[in-house]
């Protein structure tokens, strides 16, 4: 395995998943979202989100007037659908841990979508990392500090590109400014899919920040 690339505590591997596994990796995630559809979230403050959204695992994270939050449940009421194992051996693999994750949030950018700076910090626990998996069209990728006001740098995402937020970086600040759409022939549609494996536990109370 190639040695990552350090940026600002955020560990990088370009082009970590080849071409094979990553059409395996779409067909793995057309068998998630065929039981856990994909929909579209609306923040705390009602505004709707830009990307659209589910999860497999444990436990989902999800967003509506009641607050950020994981569910164990889809908004249909339905548990997710597990985690498929290549996803696991990519996060094992990575992390060198041998907890699993109990969260893959699964973000479906369309043409125009978009992910305003945030923290990830819904999770329980901060010591573990959050791992975020690049499928499709390139992505420019913000990533900052653990301060708001820290200076940001961007990359663009690739399709097969693999992030760990971990360490200094698990809580630092970070988002997607835009696309290239149709930059990639992954999703004959175009488009972007970007997986995040997290850990949740112990569980959290709803918050609106
Ligand atoms: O799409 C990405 O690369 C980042 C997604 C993200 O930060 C999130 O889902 O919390
Ligand atoms: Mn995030």
């Amino acid at each position: 395995m190639a040695a990552p690339i350090e940026i600002r505590g955020f560990r990088y591997w370009p082009g970590h998943i080849d071409a094979t596994a990553q059409s395996a990796l779409v067909a793995d995630l057309r068998a998630v979202v065929a039981k856990a559809p994909l929909y579209s979230p609306v923040t705390p403050g009602g505004r709707p989100m830009s990307v659209r959204m589910t999860s497999a695992g444990r436990l989902g994270w999800v967003t509506d007037q009641r607050g950020y939050r994981y569910e164990p449940h889809h908004p249909t009421g339905q548990p997710w659908p597990p985690i498929p194992p290549v996803i696991l051996s990519i996060w094992h693999n990575l992390t060198g841990l041998s907890r699993a994750p109990d969260c893959c949030l699964i973000n479906f950018y369309d043409e125009g979508a978009k992910m305003g700076l945030h923290q990830d910090k819904d999770e329980g626990d901060f010591s573990f990392p959050v791992l975020s998996i690049s499928l499709g069209d390139e992505a420019l990728f913000r990533l900052g500090g653990p301060d708001r006001k820290d200076p940001t740098e961007s990359i663009w995402l690739k399709s097969g590109d693999v992030m760990l937020m971990g360490g200094a970086a698990r809580l630092a600040w970070h988002g997607i400014d835009r696309l290239r759409f149709r930059s990639s022939r992954l999703l004959p549609g175009g488009g972007r899919i970007n997986l995040t494996l997290r850990v949740v536990a112990p569980v959290t109370s709803p918050s609106s920040s």
